[in-house]
């Protein structure tokens, strides 16, 4: 895969440099420009309290995991540069009911979105149809669920269950804590993307 977009990205410079002056050169510059927002994406992250959604982001971008809880006060940006070349932004927004009007100032420009739930907690589960109703309200983009916390034993959600739920998205089991799964998850998001 990443050799697919290394290719088409050299292709793509290739292409611009082979035409310059020639009258097509700015409809050319102007794809060119496209192609270049096109390798940017922001990633908004949402679901309720204490899923986990800091600590996912902090283990993808950082490789850090945190066991004391900070909650997230209205939004926290990520960034990551992929080995691809592709910037990542990533929106960690707090799943406090009060920041959830902001949600849409955050969230209108969102490639796609991620909505966690913790494995441990049916409510959290429960509610990424809330969840889904609201950013759905908001505009079109992909959404991705996540059941994260996978490493506790203390289980509320079975995955078989989840899936068959939301079988129309892309719905994976995560654990910041224990790393497994984080980076099949953006590495999946990415490829959906590109
Ligand atoms: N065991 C385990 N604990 C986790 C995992 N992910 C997060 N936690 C813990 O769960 C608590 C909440 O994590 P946060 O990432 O702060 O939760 P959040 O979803 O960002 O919460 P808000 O900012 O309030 O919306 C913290 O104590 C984390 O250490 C995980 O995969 N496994
Ligand atoms: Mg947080």
């Amino acid at each position: 895969m990443y050799l697919w977009i290394l290719f088409n990205i050299s292709v793509s410079n290739m292409g611009n440099k082979n035409i310059k002056g020639s009258k097509k050169s700015k409809n050319v510059k102007d794809d060119y420009q496209l192609k270049e927002q096109s390798k940017s994406f922001k990633i908004v992250i949402v679901g309720d309290n204490f899923v986990g959604k800091t600590q996912l982001v902090s283990r993808y971008v950082n490789n850090e995991f945190f066991h004391e809880y900070v909650r997230t006060l209205g939004v926290d940006v990520f960034k990551k540069n992929h080995v691809s070349g592709i910037k990542l932004q990533l929106w960690d927004i707090s799943g406090s009911p009060r920041h959830i009007k902001a949600l849409q100032e955050y969230a209108y420009d969102g490639s796609c979105f991620v909505i966690v739930y913790d494995i441990t907690d049916k409510q959290s589960f429960d509610n990424v149809q809330m969840w889904i109703k609201f950013l759905d309200e908001i505009q079109d983009a992909q959404i991705f669920i996540v059941g994260n916390k996978c490493d506790l034993l203390e289980r509320q959600v079975v995955l078989e269950e989840a899936k068959n739920k939301y079988s129309e998205y892309f719905i994976c089991e995560t654990s910041a804590h224990s790393n497994k799964n984080v980076n099949l998850l953006f590495e999946t998001i990415i490829s959906k993307l590109y």
